[in-house]
């Protein structure tokens, strides 16, 4: 058994003062960052450290200038701004692996995105031999929820670590973790 832990999301903007902020954004952030810094009992050994981020350039109807929250979003994880870069105090250097998705789409999912190498985070993590992850970020109505689902369907074996996963609204967060525990998933 060989685990990966998998950030999603956890950028500037879905962070407070961001342009898509979620209430528990820096909460989250913090306690990744110690997470990563110094596992404690509750995880296990990583065989890699990934993160996920949202890097628009131009994902069409994703963006809207009258955005409902659902389907359309104010701009946000901009390729190559402030606001698509990881949240500190998460280390950059403590991650071995940055996948990358929604140039031209929407993409919640993880699963969407690719390396530096153009290699598809589900490829590199079988590449890797690893079978089981721990799946933490922003949001998990939106982003974390779809990662999940998609990693369920490509088979790998899931544990949602839900105090370091923070919702864009507290009742869709509530009905993801329902989602992600129906679809297979751990919630821990
Ligand atoms: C996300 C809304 C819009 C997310 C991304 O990362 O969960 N949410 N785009």
């Amino acid at each position: 058994m060989k685990t990966a832990l998998l950030l999603v999301d956890v950028q500037n903007d879905f962070c407070p003062g961001g342009n898509l902020a979620t209430a528990r954004g820096d909460e989250v952030a913090s306690k990744i960052a110690e997470l990563i810094s110094t596992p404690d009992s509750r995880t296990r050994d990583y065989v890699a450290t990934v993160a996920t981020q949202d890097w628009h350039i131009d994902p069409g109807a994703h963006f809207s200038e009258k955005p409902d929250f659902v389907d359309s979003w104010p701009v946000h994880c901009v390729a190559d701004t402030y606001g698509a870069e990881i949240r500190g105090p998460v280390r950059r250097d403590l991650i071995d692996q940055f996948f990358k998705k929604g140039e031209y789409s929407a993409a919640y999912s993880g699963f969407e995105g690719k390396n530096a190498d153009g290699a598809l985070l589900g490829d590199w993590l079988r590449e890797q031999g690893v079978t089981h992850l721990d799946v933490c970020g922003i949001a998990t109505d939106y982003c974390v929820r779809a990662t999940v689902l998609d990693a369920l369907k490509e088979g790998f074996e899931v544990r949602v670590l839900r105090g370091m996963c923070s919702p864009v609204d507290d009742k869709g967060g509530a009905d993801a973790l329902q989602a992600m525990m129906d679809a297979g998933a751990e919630i821990v």
